[in-house]
């Protein structure tokens, strides 16, 4: 049995539709629909609605892209063979004998899909689990490194263009190369256990991916924003293309482009939606355990970090503290009083985290599963009864968070914890939704009154974080929050912030975190972070240090573990590991005005803060740049004596020592001993270091002085944010540019329009 080829669906002869209107239609001979827009300072927005045509489909009522982005409008120019779509500052070309698009940009073409870029078959075809072939035979075959057997239908939704030679960046939280070219990869959001290079599923899926072209002199973007399951393939099965093939629902793809990584970056941020300022005290180290297990516990640890000298902000409560593994409960005994127990972390300078899970208990008269059963906000199954999955509490419904009801009344939930508690962030973990019961094929089977989870699939993750966020604002209307989300898709960064998930102690996992914390900082997800030093397992002293060295640098420094594992704060190692780990987080902590005003810079001009390193086209995986002033390069391997790092072009100082710069553009090579965390520092730039403090309020409203890194004209910039780390709309604040006056550093203040 050969196994049908899809169907460009979307075929001639074409027509145009409103060609004066915003949005202007290709009509195809089978009435579907390519409506095309241009997004005013992002780029293109093409959007097939196979629901008109396939059956079994329903419209999308939503994606990633939550707000109102401005159209510009559209010059339409019909010659015989093409139409031209001309907007400000590029064009897209529809041919109509191939029905290809290209994007041209100062008069060149940059990108083309070469055929037809959507496909789909008619009517769903069985494939197996893991395995979209060329041509499946012989369904009794089991698919080349699949464990899994199972078939299943769909009608298989495909965009394709040709695959660029180079760099493919993106994917953010999947585990793999971080130059994505070759392979292929599952987007369907599953509670991954295991981070592996064999490009399993994971937590989040993020249908975004980055290359350059024209030897590097533009770069694109492109989102195939569809949240049903994905596979995408880079040249692993199909080598002459990337392709995305969509298990149902329609596509919408944007098409962005610039002159670098940067500027595309910056564009994909604006489309994706802003993300806010978070809290000053988001900005230190924070500390978490599976579990600690009583308000006492959780009291020693505070009392134990500040005894060590460690600094820290937060300690997090993991699920242990809930009364059964009930949502928005307590245990009655080991955390009787909780709020007491809050607040006296507080006296002692700690936030507290909590985490929550969607799994709500089934029991009868247990307030929260009584109000989302009676209140039909839970996802079902076909016949209307709720699904039933297993997860820490046992048997468990989920609430159903594409419904805007629904999440209202999980956010008033969860505004009610709040207040009743004094948590300053929400932890939302287990959202992919993770099911014990027969996972992702049994929770797929739901059904949402937005429709069905299979449509939905990838974006349950992003609404439970949506819902959080509003049960945040809620409760605390002027204060900021620390949302944080496991699961997501594009856009989950106007709502949480992402953490990547249960990490391992290992080695290879330092690069992992630099990979993932590069790849969601570009696609917009400014803050996020790894496990420290590795959820899963027990870390040698040498790899704590490194791991804790690394996570210094990256915006969310969180230590945690899993329950079965040794204990892993800060204090926790050998004596002069202990020493060691305490300069890594007291280095955190000297630079914190630079996190701050790094970040209020970054969001506010939707600049990347962390970029990856490139030399001519090739990634340095290893290294990355911090608000473009930053060149940080960890020591990741083990028993390393020496470092190479490459530079970028510029001259660069090491942190600390302004007496002698190096040259950019070049390599060089260092000796490196436990101790060591290489930093390097643009010329032409002033740092702001910070007295360091028990916690960042300490640190932040303390001492600070200047770090000047003079460039060859003796020049030196720099910018210092300030305002009180913690109102929504601060009654003050102020932005000043750093610049040098005789050699002595003056604030000048600047507005809020103001970039380098
Ligand atoms: O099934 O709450 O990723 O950070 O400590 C495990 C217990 C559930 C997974 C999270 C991890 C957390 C753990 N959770």
């Amino acid at each position: 049995m050969t196994y049908p080829e899809p169907k460009a669906l979307f075929s001639g002869p074409y027509g145009l539709l409103e060609p004066d209107s915003e949005t202007p239609s290709i009509l195809s001979s089978t009435e579907l629909r390519l409506q095309l827009s241009s997004l005013d300072k992002i780029g293109w927005e093409i959007e097939l609605r196979y629901d008109q045509q396939l059956n079994g489909f329903s419209r999308q009522p939503f994606t990633g892209i939550q707000q109102e982005l401005k159209k510009t409008r559209l010059e339409v120019d019909q010659q015989q063979n093409t139409i031209l779509f001309n907007s400000e500052d590029s064009s897209l070309c529809f041919d109509k004998e191939t029905a290809s698009l290209s994007l041209l940009s100062g008069g060149e073409q940059i990108f083309c899909t070469t055929s037809a870029p959507f496909t789909a078959h008619q009517s769903p075809v069985a494939l197996y689990e893991g395995l979209m072939s060329l041509k499946v035979t012989d369904f009794s075959e089991r698919a080349p490194f699949s464990p899994r057997g199972q078939t299943f239908l769909s009608n298989m939704v495909r965009f394709q263009f040709p695959r660029p030679k180079g760099l493919i960046l993106g994917l953010p939280g999947q585990c793999g190369e971080a130059n994505r070219n070759g392979y292929r990869f599952e987007l369907y959001n599953t509670d991954e256990f295991l981070h592996i290079p064999s490009r399993r599923p994971m937590y989040q899926s993020w249908p975004v991916l980055f290359f350059p072209v024209q030897d590097g002199r533009r770069w694109i973007g492109v989102f195939h924003d569809n949240p049903s399951r994905t596979f995408v393939d880079l040249g692993d099965f199909y080598p002459q293309l990337c392709t995305f093939e969509a298990l149902s629902g329609n596509t919408r793809v944007y098409l962005v482009e610039g002159k670098d990584l940067k500027e595309v970056s910056q564009k994909l941020s604006r489309l994706l939606g802003e993300s806010s300022l978070l809290p000053l005290w988001a900005f230190g180290y924070q500390q978490c355990r599976w579990s600690y297990m009583s308000n006492l516990e959780i009291q020693q640890v505070a009392d134990q970090l500040r005894q060590s000298q460690m600094p820290c902000d937060a300690l997090y409560f993991d699920i242990d503290y809930m009364q059964d593994f009930k949502v928005f409960t307590a245990d009655d005994k080991r955390f009787a009083e909780l709020p007491q127990g809050l607040k006296t972390l507080n006296e002692k300078g700690f936030e507290a985290v909590s985490i929550i899970d969607p799994g709500v208990k089934i029991e009868s008269d247990y307030p929260v599963y009584e109000e989302l059963i009676s209140k039909q906000a839970t996802l079902n199954l076909a016949d209307g009864s709720p699904l039933v999955i297993k997860c820490w509490p046992g048997e468990s419904i989920l609430p159903d968070f594409f419904n805007k009801d629904a999440r209202q009344i999980w956010s008033k939930m969860q505004s009610d914890w709040i207040k009743q508690t004094g948590f300053a962030g929400i932890w939302n973990d287990m959202n992919e939704p993770s099911n014990f019961a027969g996972g992702n094929a049994a929770t797929a089977q739901a059904i949402s009154k937005e429709g069905k989870m299979t449509e939905l699939y990838n974006l349950y993750g992003y609404f439970m974080a949506k819902a959080s966020c509003e049960g945040w604002q809620a409760a605390c209307p002027d204060r900021r929050g620390l949302m944080i989300t496991r699961s997501g898709y594009p856009g989950v960064q106007q709502h949480a912030v992402i953490w990547h998930g249960d990490n391992q102690a290992w080695w290879e996992h330092l690069r992992l975190a630099i990979d993932t914390t590069v790849a969601y900082s570009i696609c917009g997800a400014y803050y996020n972070g790894p496990d420290v030093p590795g959820f899963t397992g027990n870390p040698s002293d040498d790899l704590a240090i490194r791991f804790f060295q690394l996570g210094s640098f990256l915006p969310l420094f969180r230590g945690h573990s899993i329950f079965f594992a040794r204990d892993k704060e800060p204090y926790a190692f050998s004596a002069e590991a202990v020493e060691i780990i305490r300069e890594a987080l007291r280095l955190r902590y000297s630079l914190l005005r630079e996190w701050y005003s790094g970040f209020e810079y970054a969001i506010r001009n939707q600049l990347c803060p962390i970029m990856p390193t490139f030399k001519q086209q090739s990634l340095i995986r290893d290294q990355f740049l911090l608000f473009n002033k930053l060149l940080v390069a960890p020591v990741i391997e083990r028993d390393q004596l020496r470092r190479s790092v490459y530079l970028p072009p510029g001259r660069w100082y090491r942190l600390g020592d302004a007496s002698s710069s190096l040259e950019g553009d070049s390599w060089h090579d260092f000796e490196v001993s436990l101790k060591s965390i290489p930093v390097f520092v643009r010329s032409g730039s002033i740092l702001v270091r910070n007295v360091v403090g028990k916690n960042t309020a300490e640190t932040f409203f303390g001492d600070e002085f200047y770090e000047i890194y003079p460039d060859q004209n003796g020049n030196a910039l720099g910018y210092w944010y300030d305002d009180d780390g913690k109102s929504i709309r601060p009654a003050s604040f102020s932005r000043s540019m750093l610049v040098l006056d005789k050699d002595k550093v003056v604030k000048k203040s600047v507005g809020p329009d103001f970039a380098f």
